[in-house]
């Protein structure tokens, strides 16, 4: 393991994470590489890099999840290693291992990490050989319904089944009584067949009302260490929409004892880099891993603001061969992180994906703010890629004070075009039960309400930004001159919306 260090790096990767790397790369003194589709011509990622190549039209399969164009692009641009992000080929062992074969390094784990996490029942194997809890249940694929009625009877109803290839919940059916058992093992094969090409599944305990807390991990060639959790309850069909750090059910104790878990979990699969162990977190304080992601993840800002710590630029230094930068000893949080998930998902409409041209964005900014996005003013939200536009990160002394900065932050964001998850935001960062947080997975859906309040809310802002929008046209034409900005107040002033309105109608 002779130290390369690192020149050129490829990011086989679009949008938000593409920038966020591209910037790491630039402050570690790297040439940055992008490869786009076609829908992706135009965007910021592309124009940020040292150079783009073009891998092909706008669905993933024949552009960002192509193996061998990804690697033809990397060989005719000269780069020497490949960042893949998140979500794409991330965890595709196959990947990592094609751009070793192809002696290019992989910014990531070593294949056979990603390939012993990826089968969930062998990943439970190796993680209770090595200390860490796992949840009650089978440590292999069921054979059959009387072996699953033996496991069910022996770690007591309600069982969960699961796909042994799964992930992200597909496959997954809860069992409440034994005469459910047989049905729900059929439907949990039959799904992850379609998902997977695997129809294998397996029994665990059922948790009821766990809250979701994960461990970053940060492993170099001399030492694995733990970087705290992040909360991740607030989620709704298994896409995760807020993240903090540190998590209000955790106290340094079981930070302590979390933290060691990951830790022995990433030490027993060799791996190397930055990653994730996920845990659920029982209201009685038991933990259990869930599954470790071996990649860099979407929510990793926020622990980033609270400890300090360039978890992208730390994976580059690992990559190249150098230490970690992180000081030895115990990591102390300091402060409270939020982030909130921006997406191109209408509440009037119950949150799904809307796509258009984003005619006008305007970033929140100020102390303790954070603004990761991939889009801008002008860019075309299409259908065919993740509906997350922007993170907003916000960092303060504490819990109460980084929901008033987020608060402020959203009230200054413009984002007119496309419909977005913003008013979802305010209405949840508003509530009572989220700002005492006792929050858990199924927070939100307990809570129709939130998503009623964001409907409304996105209805009103929608009317307004409409009724803005042809105001400024009709002033815009009397002093043939760009507006003032005015869709921005919006947000904030439904006595101006109404002024506007009003001024537009008449
Ligand atoms: C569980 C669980 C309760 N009990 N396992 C969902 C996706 C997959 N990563 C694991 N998941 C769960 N496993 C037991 N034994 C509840 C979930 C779960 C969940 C976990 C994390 C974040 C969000 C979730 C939403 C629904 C269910």
């Amino acid at each position: 393991m002779n130290p390369r260090p690192l020149r050129r790096v490829l990011i086989a990767n679009r949008g938000e994470i593409a920038l966020r790397i591209m910037r790491a790369c630039r402050d570690e003194g790297l040439e940055t590489v992008a490869v786009y589709s076609d829908a992706d011509r135009y965007a910021p990622f592309v124009r940020v890099a040292d150079r783009a190549v073009r891998i092909g039209p706008a669905a993933p399969v024949e552009s960002y999840l192509r193996i061998a164009v990804l690697l033809e692009a990397a060989r005719a641009s000269g780069a020497d290693a490949v960042h893949p992000g998140y979500g794409f080929l991330a965890e595709r062992a196959a990947f990592a291992q094609a751009v070793d074969d192809a002696g290019l390094i992989f910014i990531g784990p070593p294949a056979s990490a990603i390939s012993a996490m990826g089968d969930k029942t062998s990943a439970r194997r190796l993680m209770a050989a090595a200390g860490v809890p796992i949840v009650p249940g089978s440590l292999a694929a069921l054979n059959d319904p009387d072996e699953a009625a033996a496991v069910a009877r022996e770690i007591g109803y309600p069982v969960l089944v699961k796909a042994a290839a799964g992930g992200g919940g597909k496959g997954m059916r809860v069992v409440a009584a034994p005469r459910e058992l047989a049905a729900a093992l059929a439907t949990a094969s039959s799904e992850a067949t379609k998902a997977f090409g695997d129809g294998s599944v397996y029994l665990e305990k059922y948790i009821e009302r766990p809250r979701h807390v994960e461990i970053q991990i940060l492993a170099d060639h001399e030492r694995t260490i733990h970087i705290g959790e992040r909360e991740c309850s607030i989620q709704r069909r298994h896409q995760k929409l807020v993240e903090e750090a540190p998590s209000i059910a955790v106290d340094e104790a079981l930070r302590e004892r979390m933290g060691a878990a990951a830790v022995a979990a990433g030490v027993a699969v060799g791996y190397r880099g930055a990653g994730t162990c996920e845990f659920l977190l029982a209201s009685n304080g038991d933990f259990f891993f869930l599954e470790m992601n071996t990649r860099i993840q979407v929510e990793h800002p926020v622990t980033e603001e609270v400890y300090g710590v360039d978890l992208v630029r730390e994976q580059l230094r690992i990559a190249g061969g150098r230490a970690m930068s992180v000081p030895y000893g115990r990591l102390v949080p300091r402060g409270w992180a939020i982030e909130c998930r921006i997406t191109s998902e209408d509440p009037a409409n119950g949150l799904l994906p809307s796509a258009g041209l984003i005619r006008w964005m305007r970033a929140p900014a100020g102390p303790g703010v954070r603004w990761e996005s991939g889009v801008e003013t002008g860019s075309e939200v299409t259908l065919f890629y993740d509906s997350m536009l922007a993170k907003l990160v916000v960092h303060a002394p504490d819990r109460r004070q980084a929901i008033d900065v987020m608060q402020r932050a959203l009230s200054e964001l413009t984002i007119v075009g496309v419909a977005t998850n913003v008013p979802f935001h305010r209405a949840l960062l508003a509530d009572p039960e989220f700002l005492a947080g006792t929050i858990d997975i199924q927070f939100l859906d307990r809570r129709a309400d939130l998503l009623a309040a964001a409907d409304d809310a996105a209805t009103t802002m929608r009317l307004a930004v409409a009724a803005a929008l042809l105001a400024d046209d009709r002033r815009l034409s009397r002093r043939g001159t760009v507006p003032a900005a005015a869709p921005e107040r919006v947000a904030s002033s439904s006595a101006w919306a109404a002024t506007a309105r009003r001024d537009a109608l008449r």
